[in-house]
């Protein structure tokens, strides 16, 4: 052969090789993208410092995430404020949470259990305590899966606001640092007497007995989880000891405040 044609012979190799290590590329890439026809959406928004989940049927739960085992899910993933990470390090889930944009990605889990959902861009303040919980349950029949799968956070429609002997109040826009988050700061209250925990801001709040999100006997005393925005939640203070005690916000761990029981 001629050293001209041994050099064709050697084009033609390594071509057929890059095509052949393309569409290999490009193969896999497509299966990433597919996402199964039954997949069911779930919009994920961040925000500083918690997470949201609205499933296709409306339902919206804040730091938890009730899903089905062996169930196509297709994640819709943004940020209200600034760049979050949304990370399910135990099914390398990992995708950037950008605000005015939307990142998909589609995913089910094979294993029931508890997982940890994280944030993992920094995001300020409280960054290293934006987590939620993601919960993989059984996987429900499809005729009683419309009804059951209902996480247990359920819209509050028409639900009456309910009462207490005293008000704390979480004023509009606590959630930003340095506003005027509780009212009043420090609350006096007697024992047995019932508190109602009023949030008229936007945001979702907590008031979680504790010193900050590094206390381990954080909510021991106390905690109504999280208050969605115009929402309110009760703490009886029936089982409390007389004494005074320090509380926070879990998710914004800068909003404090103290509650004396007499
Ligand atoms: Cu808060």
């Amino acid at each position: 052969m001629g050293h001209a044609t041994i050099e064709w012979v050697y084009v033609g190799a390594v071509s057929a090789l890059l095509i052949w290590v393309g569409a290999a590329a490009w193969d896999v890439e497509r299966v990433l993208e597919h996402v199964p026809a039954d997949a069911q959406t779930i919009k994920v928004i961040g925000q500083q410092w918690f997470w949201s989940f609205e499933h296709s049927d409306g339902t919206k739960e804040i730091n938890e995430l009730h899903v089905q085992k062996d169930t196509p899910y297709r994640f819709e993933i943004t940020s209200l404020d600034v760049n979050h990470n949304f990370n399910v390090p135990d099914f390398t889930i990992l995708m950037d949470a950008v605000p005015g944009r939307i990142n998909t990605l589609w995913s089910q889990f094979d294993q029931e259990g508890v997982y940890l959902i994280q944030c993992r861009e920094y995001c300020g303040y409280s960054h290293y305590n934006m987590k939620a919980q993601l919960f993989v349950e059984p996987k429900l029949e499809t005729a009683a899966a419309e009804t059951a799968a209902a996480p247990a956070v359920a819209p509050a429609a028409e639900e009456q606001k309910p009462t207490g002997d005293v008000t704390l109040t979480i004023l509009e826009g606590a959630a930003t640092q340095g506003n005027p988050d509780y009212d009043p700061k420090e609350l006096s209250v007697k024992q047995g007497q019932t508190i109602l925990v009023d949030n008229v801001d936007a945001m979702p709040h907590t008031v979680t007995s504790g010193e900050g999100p590094s206390d381990t006997n954080s909510g021991k005393i106390f905690d109504t989880s999280i208050i969605n925005g115009g929402e309110s939640a009760i703490i009886d203070t029936a089982d409390i000891e007389p004494g005074t005690y320090n509380y926070y916000c879990s998710v914004h761990p800068y909003m404090t405040g103290t509650l004396k029981v007499e």
